[in-house]
């Protein structure tokens, strides 16, 4: 199993996990989503009211996102629905109280969906948030495009996903992307203050707002014959040369060279 990637700690009905393999700039692998799904487990059985999702003060990765050595070379869909960051976006959503994402450093690819996921979003103004799969070549998933556009007005969904360039957290909460923008020296205690008024909330009160809103939220009518579609079209973009040659240059340390074929 090897040495653990995260921290969890429990006090006051507030449950905190801390990402912490900074030699891989805490890429969300396999093995640190199955901890932080334990750790959502042993949160709902001590009644944790609300969890924060972190990593140590003061890093400049906060997540490097999905662990690229993880992703499938080519011919299968990278995003499916086991694929542990899929996993551990669903795990978010239905965790029973609301989960706070507080961002010290860089956010990239899918650490960023992740991050928008989380019930609320408070961000340091050094934080940056990144959506890469236009980068690597990736046909991201429809559920992970829905986490954007639930979030995020569409021009800047687009101008994230599109671009691939680093957002300041400045201008997501401008957009109302995120809740706030806090100094380093006060966003613990921030982000600490506004899980403590939740968990002296009705609890129920709060986790079935919670489960009605990610109801609605997913309530998208697509006919099958577009889902299929859809997933077609994801087909031959995770079949295509350039989805092997993205996640190759990855790993090569190299710039990609892209043909659109
Ligand atoms: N997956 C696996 N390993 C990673 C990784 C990742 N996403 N990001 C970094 N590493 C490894 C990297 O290979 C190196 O390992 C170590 O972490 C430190 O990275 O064995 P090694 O060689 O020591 P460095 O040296 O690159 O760190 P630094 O110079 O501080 O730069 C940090 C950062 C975050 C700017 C850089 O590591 C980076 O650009 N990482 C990739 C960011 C990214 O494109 N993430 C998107 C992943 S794809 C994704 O999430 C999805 C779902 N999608 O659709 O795109």
């Amino acid at each position: 199993q090897g040495p653990a990637q995260i921290l969890t700690d429990i006090s006051d009905g507030i449950g905190t996990i801390t990402l912490h393999h900074e030699a891989k700039r805490n890429a969300l692998s396999e093995h640190m989503v199955q901890e932080m799904i334990q750790a959502f487990d042993q949160f709902k059985q001590a009644d944790v009211r609300v969890a924060i999702l972190r990593a140590l003060p003061g890093i400049k990765v906060w997540s490097a996102g999905h662990d690229v050595t993880e992703l499938p070379a080519g011919g299968h869909d990278p995003l499916s629905w086991q694929d542990s960051l899929r996993t551990l976006i669903r795990e978010v959503e239905v965790f029973p109280g609301p989960v706070i994402a507080l961002i010290e450093g860089g956010v990239w690819g899918g650490a960023c969906e992740l991050v928008f996921a989380c019930d609320m979003v408070v961000a340091t103004p050094e934080a940056t948030f990144a959506a890469t799969p236009a980068k690597l070549g990736v046909p991201y998933n429809v559920t992970g495009l829905l986490t954007f556009l639930n979030v995020a007005p569409p021009h800047i969904a687009k101008e994230l996903l599109f671009t691939g360039r680093p957002m300041t957290a400045a201008r997501l909460e401008r957009q109302g992307v995120i809740n706030g923008v806090v100094p380093a020296e006060h966003i613990g205690a921030h982000v600490f203050e506004m899980a403590r008024t939740i968990a002296q909330n009705a609890p129920l009160a709060v986790s079935v707002m919670k489960e009605q809103l990610r109801i609605l939220a997913g309530a998208n009518a697509v006919s099958p014959g577009d889902f299929e579609r859809i997933q077609s079209l994801r087909r031959v973009v995770y079949n295509s040369q350039d989805y092997a040659e993205g996640i190759q240059a990855f790993k090569e340390k190299r710039l990609p060279h892209y043909h659109g074929e």
